[in-house]
């Protein structure tokens, strides 16, 4: 159990592991855990990304994804990516460690995508699904700040997937 008081954390890509040691919710997603998600379907036991998700009774949730460097078939490993059940939550991403690829969709069709690298920010408005996508070499690891009411809704993507996928091609990921 977490103490009643919570102390300040301070999130840098070389302390990570102490983030991750403060009384944080884990969990791991494997490939069989991500059942219909991508075209090819990834090793069963394969981990894909885990979640530590620090507890807190204020109104603002810090989460840190770790995303394992792969591919499924040619898709490289992403989130499985959700809607937040509060329309009006926003979420922050900050990248810590290697280089992934934020992909963006409304539920009016809108797409947009963007890098994210260490030392960077990207916005997510509400009303934007959200999916991280591993484009890098390495383990791709970003801070996620969003309303502690936000809600994850996966509904509406298990049942449509995402608009664009991210795979790669002649050697490069290519958004298709
Ligand atoms: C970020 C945040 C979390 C989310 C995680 C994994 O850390 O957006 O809220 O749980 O990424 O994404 P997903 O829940 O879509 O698998
Ligand atoms: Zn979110």
């Amino acid at each position: 159990m977490c103490p009643n008081i919570e102390r300040p954390v301070n999130v840098a890509p070389e302390s990570i592991s102490e983030f991750i040691s403060q009384c944080s919710t884990h969990t791991v997603r494997r490939g069989k855990d991500m059942a219909g998600f991508y075209i090819e379907e990834p090793d069963e036991d394969s981990v894909i990304y885990e979640v530590y998700e620090l507890e807190s009774s204020g109104h603002i949730k810090l989460a840190v994804t770790i995303m394992k460097q792969g591919k499924a078939g040619n898709e490289y490993f992403m989130t499985k990516g959700h809607y937040h059940e509060d329309e009006r939550a926003g979420e922050v991403y900050f990248g810590l460690k290697g280089k992934g690829l934020l992909l963006l969709q409304t539920k009016e069709g809108q797409t947009d995508e963007m890098e994210l690298t260490s030392g960077a920010a990207a916005s997510i408005p509400p009303g934007w699904a959200h999916r991280s996508v591993n484009i890098g070499e390495e383990d791709f690891v970003f801070l996620a700040v969003y309303p502690a009411t936000a809600g994850h809704d996966y509904g509406a993507i298990e049942k449509h997937g995402f608009l664009k996928r991210v795979v790669e091609m002649d050697g490069k990921p290519r958004v298709v």
